[in-house]
Order: structure tokens, then C-alpha cells, then sequence
């Protein structure tokens, strides 16, 4: 069934799991990710970037995720990740998403605070929940100084002020993560989340948790993220399985046979993600 991103997350907060956020781009993301989360009988958002309904429309993933999440007996939302401008906002709105995230962290704090504020009272008038960042995601993966991390880390005192005068839903924090592949190892401020979610009582959100490992993951839940995002593990898995049939089966061209065993891949890895969140089992 489609619900709202609110309704998922408040859900985990109040019970101490996370629920993944996987993005999409196409059907067979779709499907593996329903799959799992009907196999695992968990809770699931799958989110579009700006760049996915770039690629395949917001008219097509709509109806893709709407129609899974229809036929699924899992509740399933459909959410925009790291919106940046208002129109992409509104066409998400306009077109059954049910949660959206406005991205204002380049901004300043003022600014950051005006832009999630807006979306805030439009996106709650049309029933969608809303997802906000504070802080900086990029170029934290080796080790830096504490002043550096209070520069970029989410600032709690900040985050309280943030919280009351938009009214989000959800927040994304900042406490070592980054998208993409980590080169080093990532090393996570944990105390940071620990006092963030002490002063705030509501579902917390990270991002770029591929290549996080299973502990980490699991002492990130236990602290209090509740939403964790998803991407590079499951490009990775697609890609290596198309190049596995590529390579090994040259004379190959049915892009059933190059796709199928990628649905599958990806499958495994949304599986092995809702084990260590905790969301299996919750729905
Ligand atoms: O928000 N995300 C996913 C970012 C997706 C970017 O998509 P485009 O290439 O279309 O812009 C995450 O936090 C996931 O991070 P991860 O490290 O798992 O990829
Ligand atoms: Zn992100
Ligand atoms: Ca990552």
C-alpha cells in the first residue's frame, strides 16, 4: 500500500528501526526493491533524484511505484531525494509522491530555514511528508580536524533551532557519511547523532550509507537513524551482474537475460540492508 513517508518513519522512531531508502531509475530496481521488502515483510521508500526523473520521467516512475506499491502488501513511499529547486517539488507533489526532501544544506542557516519552510507549508497542505538536510555530506571521508568537523558536521544547537521554525518531518544529519564510494574508511561521529537525537524527537536520516559497514550501520540505528539511503551498493550490484553476462556470455542479447540476473543481484543486497536496519519483519 502507499503511504506517506511519515507515517513509515514515525513508525521506526517510535520502535528504534530503520526502514532503507532506495533510489530508483528503472523497472527492475523497482521490482527488486518491492520484492525484497515483500520477502523480508518490511516497510520500504524508494526515492528518485532530480537526475531519475530526469532519465525516465516523472510520469513514468510514478506510475511504476505507485502500481508496485498498490500491489504490495508492505506499506511503500514514494519519495523525492535531495530536491533542489521548487518546480521539481511541485511536480513531485502533482504526481503522487508522498514525501519529499528539499535540499537547503549549501544554503546558510537563514536561508536553509526559509527555503525547507516553504516547501514545508505547501507539501503538508498536499498531505506529503517532508525531508530536510543540515549540514555538509561532501569530502568528509578522511580524517579531519574538529574544527573542520564542526564546520561541516550537523551543528545540534542548529539543529533544534532548524526543526521548530520549518516544521520538517525528517532530518538529514551529517556525521561522516558521503554518496558515492568511500576511498578511505569512514569514521562516524557518533557522540554527534547521540546528543542530535537527544535534543530532537523525531526520525533522523543518513545518507550515503554504502560501503558503511554492518556495525556501523547497526550502532547508527541503535543511536537513532531511522531512514538510511541507499545507491552505490545497488548500482554496483546491477553493474556487476550485467558485466558478468556481458563478459561471459558475449554472444547474449536479450536484454531479459542481461537485466534478470541484475534484478536478482540487486534484490539480494535491498535483502541483506532491511536484515541489518531492522525493518525486516515490521510491516
Ligand atoms: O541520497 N542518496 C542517493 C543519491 C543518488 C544520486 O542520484 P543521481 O546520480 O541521479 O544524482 C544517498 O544518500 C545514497 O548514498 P550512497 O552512498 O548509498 O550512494
Ligand atoms: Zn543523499
Ligand atoms: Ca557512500
Amino acid at each position: 500500500m502507499l503511504v506517506t513517508g511519515k507515517e513509515i518513519l514515525d513508525h521506526a522512531h517510535k520502535n528504534g528501526y530503520a526502514v532503507g531508502a532506495f533510489n530508483v531509475n528503472n523497472m527492475e530496481i523497482v521490482q527488486a526493491i518491492i520484492a525484497a521488502a515483500e520477502q523480508e515483510k518490511s516497510p520500504v521508500i524508494l526515492q528518485t533524484s532530480e537526475g531519475a526523473i530526469k532519465y525516465a520521467g516523472a510520469d513514468y516512475l510514478s506510475a511504476m511505484v505507485t502500481l508496485a506499491a498498490r500491489k504490495a502488501s508492505v506499506p511503500v513511499a514514494l519519495h523525492l531525494d535531495h530536491g533542489t529547486s521548487f518546480n521539481t517539488i511541485m511536480t513531485c507533489i502533482r504526481n503522487g509522491w508522498t514525501s519529499v526532501m528539499i535540499d537547503g544544506s549549501h544554503h546558510p542557516l537563514e536561508e536553509n530555514i526559509k527555503v525547507t519552510a516553504d516547501v514545508v507549508r505547501i507539501a503538508h497542505a498536499a498531505g506529503v511528508s517532508v525531508e530536510a538536510e543540515l549540514g555538509r555530506l561532501s569530502g568528509v571521508e578522511d580524517n579531519i580536524s574538529v574544527e573542520e568537523k564542526d564546520a561541516i558536521f550537523t551543528n545540534p544547537d542548529e539543529a533544534v533551532v532548524f526543526v521548530k521554525e520549518t516544521g520538517v518531518d525528517y532530518l538529514a544529519i551529517a556525521i561522516g557519511t558521503a554518496h558515492g564510494k568511500y576511498s578511505g574508511v569512514p569514521k562516524l561521529d557518533f557522540d554527534r547523532l547521540t546528543e542530535i537525537k537527544k535534543r530532537l524527537d523525531m526520525p533522523i536520516v543518513l545518507h550515503g550509507a554504502s560501503g558503511i559497514g554492518e556495525e556501523d550501520l547497526k550502532k547508527s540505528v541503535r543511536l537513532g537513524i531511522n531512514k538510511i539511503n541507499i545507491d552505490t551498493d545497488i548500482r554496483q550490484a546491477f553493474a556487476d551482474a550485467v558485466r558478468d553476462v556481458i563478459v561471459n556470455k558475449p554472444e547474449e542479447f536479450d536484454p531479459r537475460k542481461i537485466c534478470g540476473p541484475a534484478r536478482e543481484a540487486m534484490k539480494a543486497v535491498v535483502v541483506e540492508k532491511m536484515r541489518i536496519f531492522g525493518c525486516a519483519g515490521k510491516a
